[in-house]
């Protein structure tokens, strides 16, 4: 039986599948071959398109015809998710040996629209560079007293869970499945990594739940994780201890796997935040981080499940005034020295930057100097640091950057990433899925980079518009590159200047606070007085954190004549009058970005503004909307920002502009 498409809710918005991304498809022949649940859903789809443009499908028929399009699956080996996709003879066939890759390739089929059925075209092979495509969801079952139901959402609640348990009707998770899907996520974890009590129990008494997702997930090739509590033997077990190498905790915890696999056969695994911002962990049993990864590695094992072991791991009760201590180089000072320890089953999962997702980070070393162990990377879609989804931020180009970066010359992060892809995902209940309009194609764009980490940013862009808005004429398509290509160095340039990071309001982490964070046990400091600023990581004088590179990041990163413009305060302290390769000093890069930040948010504003005929009210409406609020908080860092910098260190714009 053909899967019937999810019914969006009345209000919801399609994202990128509305209706007319399909008329291609849907007005011509198709055959689909081939049986199992992802032909269901395959089938679903193309009947869909074809009740409503007048095409027509059939199903494994040796028959009559000629057809337009086949699906074919079954054949040669392309793995679970590969496909083939050829046209000859007036037929575009693609072919697949397994469900993921006939419904990837479906949706390449739709993405090229018309394309896909013109001309001809000899046989491309498309098969994901990394096996594992997922997203994090730190939502919480029950909201929380500070960080509300999702932790850093900023679009509404939880799509999954509703007053305390998961959503009894799970249409619109399904339709989420679809849209990601259609990105090529294969992975979704279900809850927040900061386990509180009552998430803690779906790993027990509440597995039915997360086995209701399930459901609704796997029809689109989606299989669903858990973040766990590595306290669970003590909190839900009653046992006296947690620790990795207790034989009763080893039991506990392949008993509770057993059931969790009983729920959900194809259950993915765990995900742990251990030792991290007071979770617990094996360091109060005395264990290492390996020991702890691998006894749930041992438990998973067996059923082909994968332990997701977070490497965040850092002091978040630093003294300010000791300059010795340096959370940047934390993750690497654990865990380098365990490399090789790991199981093959248990995933390092390692944040992108030594820090914590600011706009401007370099690429952390540890993901350069564990070659013997799989590393997983992991993003932040949602805007926690880049504007909360009130202001256009499209990540594509800083992930792109750091896919692309080589530690060595024999491989790029990308490939590095063996693990998979994480993204820490942006959407909520929101009828918009990301609160902003816009910043679906950040979402958009992390499912087709995880895909291909080499992807062009702007032609992946190219492919959400195009989806997200069928038969858009050129002004509309030149209006969103022109509002979102640029969108994240222009938040960069009105924010924190030259890689510092940080200056945001303590808690909720929006708008300025140039000291905000400056005193506090963080470890987020940029150590700015009235001589100069930023942190010192060389070396030679300062934290030695540019030693965790290898060369030739090590030497470059070292001296400030050498080190990127872009990263110089992360990695030194200077004075206000030192001179940029781009021949600017630092102070008047600070007020040169910072106005030109406000203008270039100004000019987005008033593109945005001239394409309302061109987009449907409510979503134009919603974006305009933020771009006020967006224009807003950018005066607001430019004002703090140069003010403080002027107070500082006395220097004038040499523009003479007025700075308060
Ligand atoms: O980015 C920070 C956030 C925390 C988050 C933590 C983490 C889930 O401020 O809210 O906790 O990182 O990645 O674990």
């Amino acid at each position: 039986m053909p899967l019937p498409v999810p019914v969006l809710p009345e209000g919801a918005d399609p994202a990128w599948l509305p209706p007319a991304a399909f008329r291609a498809v849907g007005g011509r022949r198709t055959l689909i071959r081939g049986s199992g649940a992802l032909a269901e859903t395959v089938h679903g789809e193309v009947a869909q398109a074809c009740r409503r443009f007048g095409g027509r499908v059939v199903r494994d028929a040796v028959s009559d015809g000629t057809y337009d399009l086949v699906l074919d699956l079954g054949g040669e080996s392309l793995g679970e998710e590969g496909f083939t996709c050829a046209r000859d003879g007036g037929t575009t066939a693609v072919t697949a040996s397994g469900g993921r890759g006939l419904l990837y390739g479906l949706f390449h089929v739709v993405r090229l629209g018309e394309a896909a059925f013109a001309g001809a075209w000899t046989r491309e092979t498309h098969r994901p560079a990394l096996d594992l495509r997922m997203l994090d969801h730190w939502d919480n079952v029950a909201v929380h007293p500070v960080m509300g139901q999702v932790e850093r959402g900023y679009a509404g609640g939880s799509l999954f869970w509703e007053d305390g348990r998961a959503r009894g009707d799970l249409e619109r998770v399904r339709a989420y499945g679809r849209l990601l899907a259609a990105c090529g996520i294969n992975a979704l974890a279900v809850n927040n990594v900061n386990v509180h009590a009552a998430e803690a129990r779906l790993l027990t008494d509440r597995i039915g739940e997360v086995a209701a997702i399930a459901d609704v997930l796997r029809p689109y090739g989606i299989r669903t994780h858990l973040s766990v509590s590595f306290a669970a033997p003590v909190v839900l077990g009653g046992l006296p201890t947690a620790d990795p190498l207790d034989e009763a905790v080893r039991g506990w915890w392949a008993e509770a796997t057993r059931r969790v696999y009983e729920a959900i056969p194809d259950f993915g695994g765990y995900v742990v935040k251990a030792d991290s911002e007071g979770q617990p962990g094996p360091f109060a049993y005395g264990r290492s981080h390996a020991d702890g990864a691998n006894m749930l590695a041992a438990a998973v094992g067996q059923y082909d499940g994968t332990v997701h072991w977070r490497a965040f791991v850092y002091d978040h009760r630093q003294d300010w005034r000791d300059r010795t201590t340096d959370r940047a180089r934390a993750a690497y000072d654990h865990f380098v020295p365990l490399d090789g320890e790991f199981a093959p089953n248990a995933v390092l999962q390692v944040k992108h930057g030594p820090m914590d997702f600011q706009v401007r980070e370099p690429v952390s070393p540890l993901i350069g100097a564990m070659p013997r162990t799989r590393l997983a990377v992991e993003l932040q879609v949602t805007q926690e640091y880049t504007g909360q989804q009130r202001h256009v931020c499209w990540l594509g180009p800083m992930w792109s950057e750091v896919l692309r970066f080589r530690h060595g010359p024999e491989s790029s992060v990308g490939e590095r990433a063996r693990g998979g892809l994480v993204g820490v995902s942006n959407v909520g209940d929101d009828p918009f899925w990301t609160g902003h309009p816009l910043a679906q194609a950040s979402l958009y764009t992390f499912g087709r980079l995880a895909w291909r980490p080499d992807a062009e940013p702007r032609e992946v862009l190219d492919e959400w518009i195009g989806l997200t808005f069928p038969e858009a004429p050129e002004r509309l398509s030149d209006g969103l590159h022109a509002v979102l290509d640029g969108s994240w160095r222009t938040y960069e340039k009105y924010t924190a200047p030259l890689g510092v990071g940080w200056m945001v309001q303590p808690g909720h982490h929006y708008g300025p606070s140039v000291d905000g964070y400056e005193y506090s046990p963080w470890g987020t400091y940029h150590f700015a007085d009235r001589d100069g600023v930023g942190v010192d990581r060389s070396v030679a004088t300062g934290t030695g954190y540019a030693g965790q590179y290898a060369k030739p990041w090590a030497e470059l990163y070292e001296s400030p004549d050498t080190c990127p413009d872009e990263l110089l305060l992360f990695f030194h302290h200077v004075p206000y009058g030192h001179l940029l390769k781009s021949g600017k000093t630092v102070i008047q890069h600070i007020y040169d970005t910072h106005f030109e930040g406000v203008e270039e948010v100004e000019e987005a504003r008033r593109v945005w503004a001239g394409l309302a005929d061109l987009v449907d009210p409510a979503r134009h409406a919603r974006v305009a909307e933020r771009y006020e609020e967006q224009l807003r908080s950018a005066r607001e860092w430019r004002d703090q920002i140069n003010s403080y910098f002027f107070r500082k260190s006395g220097v004038p714009d040499e523009r003479g502009r007025r700075i308060h």
